[in-house]
């Protein structure tokens, strides 16, 4: 090359530089330059750890020149970005995902042969980030899957929490919380920006004042600060150059900040004052649901979202473009309330520091934001105390008065002579102590309000939402959930990825819809055949796996009946297991029974907090313990505790499983993602009218789906008119031996206190209605055992179910978003 611009062409990397190569070969140099240049270890003293990094570097690299050049092609073409602000992104293993959405598996896998390395063995060795709880953090990373596959501009926004959720083990039976130190070993995923930081400040006053043109203003006056700075990973999409970005904020002291008493020798409170700056982003809050009310959490949040907006001013002032066009530069979507600060942030921002006028500042925000609801829980629901809120963030509270304020009076205007109302509606709850409502502020911010799943958003707008939605219906829509099939099926069941590609063509990992086309051979017995032996493989991979954690040994050839998700009691593991009790008491009454051998499989972390999901654990521990080891019932039932449930072993548990027990209350699931993944992988569900069943069984047929228990209304009106468990104790001899048989101490070695909490709680209070659903759950669980005996027919449900739940892909939930609330179209990344 030569002429203008000819050193430019010979220092730019392109992809066909051999040394960002995608064949095996060049694979093979790159580990080795990794293992020497970054890793700095010789081959042959290297571990497969540092193998690990080798490779992980190695593709880190052939991410790069997409990954600029995606940025660089939003920035050109000033498209609208969807900016996802989430507390957890669970994004699980990267180098697994990141070789299927690159096709270069067998590459990566052929280069580590030639060095002698099993590529398995390599990506076991990954320590996943897991900085989320469970559903609603992988949702979001679910999501970042889909927007890059879908080739649309997205940012991810979060917390780099330095630990994320900690790790369990199970010790006699019990859980235990082990701190997880994911970045011990560095993290090859992630690009520190030390240039790209914010400062983020807390606490102090506010000053009012007239500004030089006469405008009434405020000031706040901090009187701590820190700096948030930001960590980008690539998120690959699958099969296309887009390559978006996640963006983490990690908390540091600010230099000098402390400056007097640095400067008056006080060097140890210069110090102490960086580790309590650092603290803000040191861990995830380990509750699912329940809200944690700590003033470090509301820290967390804002922290996270100051950035973030801060960021998104920053790149307008980058583009040259006014802070006016915000709105058509972001859509900025609120993943639960957890960033609903955001709001009163951006308000902030233009009007304190931007000096817009309210009106414009509202406008632009509420054109800005998008709100996601997950639960509909009342202890889940986001408020503050009001003394908390205005010592940490004394001038978001003077906002959100005034936010409130406006809106109250647009409420009296429309709803005349309704103060009723107007207290349910307001930002600030007065029932007892004065508390902010940040699900009213996520609402009243928002031009998009949405659900979960179609009955969760139906009671969203029925109960938690009812007078928003009655003032505003238009602003309400629902999003069902949906998981990645490139994850869930094509990287953590090969097997059917497999069979899927030769029967359909790889086409189906971007078009679930075509799975359909598996109905066709849903009958065919050749076809089944080859079903039943990819299940029967996994079904070994989860059986070895279970046997190396547990000790426990199960055959492959039962069926395998799996509950993982966290542990609660409105997900009601205990209904499982009254389950497993009754058909214990009954094969030991009646050792000639018939019963299909089946293996009960539980998996599922409790917050740390939490009493009764922790003495469930126990509870399933010791019904494994008794059940594994007595040879009246060991030869027809199993029963596993699968520790320390992660996205890396949720890769082996879903795809093994021959059912899915989705047995929540009806009503209090807002949807359920664990569902969707169980369907993809063709196990049938036992399950309520909650959350997403509702939909897998409309999209399988009521034929292909266990159906039991109270819908959600009857919920309602059980409760309403007075619910009496022990009436259902009484009226049943079988659950009432089942219940004696827990609390007299049978599987504790006669311990009679351990389980009486439980089953106290569950005869007297069972605010979960196990026991109203009890005898429905025995019944249909006698169907699932008549049905297991059919094979032929079961294997065909299976594969139905496989075969509907295209509408489960996060791809379809993701096209929703785009066209129905942040308005964001596809743009094509160049080669
Ligand atoms: C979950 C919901 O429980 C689940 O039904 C849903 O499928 C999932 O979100 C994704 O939409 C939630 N997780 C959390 C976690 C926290 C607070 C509220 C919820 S709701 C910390």
């Amino acid at each position: 090359t030569s002429g203008i611009g000819a050193d430019k062409v010979a220092l730019s990397v392109t992809a066909s530089d051999v040394r960002l190569g995608m064949q095996a070969s060049a694979l093979t140099q790159a580990v080795l330059d990794h293992l020497h240049y970054s890793v700095g270890r010789l081959p042959s003293v290297a571990s497969p750890h540092d193998y690990y990094r080798a490779l992980a570097l190695a593709i880190r690299d052939r991410m790069e020149y997409r990954w600029i050049n995606t940025t660089q092609t939003y920035f050109d073409l000033n498209r609208k970005v969807a900016c996802y602000l989430s507390a957890e992104f669970l994004m699980g293993p990267h180098l697994g995902n990141n070789l299927v959405n690159l096709h270069i598996e067998q590459e990566a896998r052929n280069a580590l042969a030639t060095l002698g390395h099993d590529l398995d063995d390599i990506l076991a060795c990954e320590k996943e980030p897991g900085l989320g709880n469970g559903g609603l953090g992988r949702l979001a990373a679910c999501y970042l899957d889909s927007l890059a596959t879908l080739q649309c501009p997205a940012v991810g926004y979060g917390i780099r929490y330095e630990f994320g959720i900690f790790e369990q083990e199970i010790r006699d039976g019990w859980q235990t919380e082990i701190t997880d130190k994911w970045l011990r070993r560095g993290n090859p995923w992630e690009i520190a920006k030390p240039d790209t930081f914010y400062y983020v400040n807390w606490g102090g006053h506010t000053e009012h004042y007239q500004d030089e043109v006469g405008c009434q203003r405020v000031r706040w006056i901090p009187d701590r600060m820190v700096k948030g700075v930001a960590y980008d990973t690539p998120i690959q999409g699958y099969g296309v150059n887009t390559c978006n970005t996640l963006r983490l904020w990690s908390a540091e002291a600010v230099e000098s900040f402390d400056f007097q008493a640095f400067n008056v020798g006080d060097y140890y409170q210069a110090v102490n004052e960086k580790l309590v700056s650092e603290t803000v982003t040191k861990v995830l809050y380990p509750n699912d649901e329940p809200a944690s009310g700590k003033r470090l959490r509301l820290a967390q949040q804002y922290f996270f979202v100051t950035c973030s907006l801060q960021d998104m001013l920053h790149l307008l002032e980058l583009a040259h473009a006014p802070v006016e066009t915000f709105a058509e530069r972001f859509a900025v979507q609120l993943n639960d309330t957890h960033p609903s600060i955001g709001v009163a942030e951006l308000m902030r921002l233009l009007v304190d520091e931007r000096r817009f006028d309210w009106d414009a500042a509202w406008a632009i925000t509420v054109a800005s934001f998008g709100y996601t609801n997950h639960t509909l829980l009342p202890e889940a629901l986001e408020t503050w105390p009001l003394p908390m809120f205005a010592e940490l963030l004394p001038r978001h509270l003077e906002i959100i008065y005034e936010i409130n304020r406006r809106f109250l009076d647009e409420v009296r205007t429309r709803f005349p002579d309704d103060e009723a109302r107007v207290a349910r509606m307001s930002l600030i709850g007065e029932e007892g102590d004065k508390r902010v409502r940040m699900a009213h502020l996520a609402t009243v911010g928002s031009h998009a309000i949405n659900g979960v799943a179609a009955l969760h958003t139906e009671l969203l707008q029925a109960s938690i939402l009812k007078d928003f939605h009655e003032l505003w219906p238009e602003r309400f829509s629902n999003k069902t959930n949906g998981v990645t099939p490139r994850r869930f099926l094509a990287l953590s069941n090969p097997g059917l990825r497999e069979l899927l590609d030769h029967t359909l063509g790889q086409q189906w990992l971007t078009e679930p819809g075509l799975l359909r086309k598996l109905d066709a051979h849903a009958d065919k017995d050749a076809f089944q055949h080859d079903w039943y032996a990819i299940k029967l493989g996994n079904k070994q991979r989860l059986s070895s796996y279970i046997h190396a954690q547990t000790g426990i040994e199960i055959d492959p050839g039962w069926l395998f009946d799996i509950q993982v998700k966290r542990i609660h009691e409105y997900k009601r593991q205990h209904l499982n297991i009254l389950h497993i009790v009754t058909m214990y008491r009954r094969l030991k009454e009646n050792p000639a029974l018939v019963l299909p051998p089946r293996a009960f499989i539980f998996g599922g972390k409790a917050a740390p907090g939490y009493f009764m999901a922790k003495r469930i654990i126990k509870l399933i521990n010791a019904v494994a313990e008794t059940i594994n080891a007595d040879p009246d019932v060991n030869t027809r039932m199993k029963v596993a505790f699968i520790p320390n449930f992660n996205v890396q072993n949720a890769h082996l548990i879903y795809p093994a499983a021959d059912l899915s027990e989705q047995i929540s209350t009806a009503g209090k699931e807002a949807s359920g993602t664990g569902n969707m993944k169980f369907m993809l992988n063709g196990a049938l569900t036992i399950g309520t009218l909650d959350g997403a069943n509702v939909e897998i069984r409309e999209e399988v047929g009521a034929d292909n789906f266990f159906l039991f228990g109270l819908s959600a209304a009857e919920v309602e009106s059980v409760k309403r008119t007075g619910y009496r468990p022990h009436d259902y104790v009484a009226g049943n001899d079988e659950l009432r031996a089942v219940l004696e048989l827990i609390g007299a101490g049978h599987f504790s070695q006669g311990d009679a206190e351990v389980f009486r909490p439980l089953v106290d709680n569950l005869t007297h209070d069972d605010p979960f209605l196990v026991l109203a659903d009890y005898a429905a759950y025995i019944a249909c669980q006698e169907q699932v055992n008549s049905a297991w005996q059919d094979v032929p027919n079961w294997t065909r449900m299976s594969i139905l179910n496989t075969a509907r739940s295209g509408k489960f892909s996060s791809d379809r939930a993701i096209t929703e978003y785009c066209e129905d609330i942040w308005n964001i179209r596809p743009v094509t990344v160049k080669a």
